[in-house]
């Protein structure tokens, strides 16, 4: 569906049932040009992204580098969007509960070197973050155009409701037990997520999903923001947060900073 930037809402009555039965929502032009252009530009000039950086080596030996951030600031674009009525309330309304920052990413799939993501689930990582429900939820937002060719995400459709299933280590990454999700692929649909920049894709902690290696000569950057729901706070110390109220800005505030941003990293 098509969403008009600047409304606070982007969900339709069906959109939450969508969500229920797929496992994911695909919500076109989240954010608009302008926003999506300084998303672009201000990804590629902080080098802040570069500070901290893992590498994910896959089992052929590409790696994809990602920057993990857990604290949100007051001056960066990422942190907005993390904020946003326009993503957070709509996280909210489909986990159906008051949701708070779990961890924010950017994948940086590079041209021809961006390495492939093995078969997992989300919460396959954050049930062992003493969290008791799988009631948390991604939103991959599109910084570049995600194509079949770049490793775009791929996702089984209404996987999530087989609930968690073990992980394990598969080669240098941690995935999903192969025998289960070869059979969970003959029963689920497999979708490739193909995004223009602007597009958020919001999809629930259980839902089977990974990525190829990026093979073309386009990068394939996005930024995924994560959220958990106040219920669902880790009952011990994890490497995650526990619950502590989520500032909400307005949706105007994206751009405003994002301008501000972008002039100061110019400077
Ligand atoms: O965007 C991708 O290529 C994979 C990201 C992913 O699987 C994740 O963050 O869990």
């Amino acid at each position: 569906m098509a969403f008009a930037a600047g409304a606070t809402n982007p969900l339709r009555d069906d959109d939450v049932a969508r969500y229920e039965a797929d496992g994911y929502l695909l919500l076109r032009k989240l954010f608009d040009e302008e926003e999506t252009q300084l998303l672009q530009q201000i990804a590629r000039a902080d080098r802040r992204l570069q500070e901290n950086v893992s590498d994910r080596v896959d089992a052929s030996g590409q790696s994809m580098k990602l920057r993990v951030v857990g604290e949100l600031s007051d001056d960066d674009i990422f942190s907005a969007i993390v904020r946003s009525r326009r993503v957070a309330d709509t996280a909210e309304r489909l986990l159906g509960e008051e949701v708070y920052h779990w961890h924010y990413k950017v994948i940086q799939k590079d041209a021809r070197e961006g390495g492939a993501w093995e078969w997992h689930q989300d919460y396959g990582y954050w049930y062992n973050d003493a969290c008791l429900k799988p009631t948390l939820l991604s939103c991959s937002i599109a910084i570049d155009r995600a194509t079949r060719e770049n490793g775009c995400l791929q996702v089984l459709r209404g996987s999530h409701h087989c609930g968690r299933v073990d992980h394990q280590q598969t080669g240098k990454q941690t995935g999903a037990d192969p025998r289960r999700v070869a059979v969970m692929q003959e029963h689920f649909p497999l979708e490739y997520v193909e995004l223009e920049p602007g597009d958020a894709l919001f999809f629930h902690g259980n839902l089977m999903h990974r990525s190829d290696a990026n093979r073309s000569e386009q990068p394939r950057w996005s930024l995924i923001c994560c959220y958990n729901t106040r219920s669902n706070s880790p009952f011990t110390e994890s490497r995650h947060p526990f619950y502590t109220p989520l500032e909400r800005w307005a949706d105007e505030r994206v751009a405003e900073l994002g301008r501000a941003q972008l002039a100061a990293l110019r400077e």
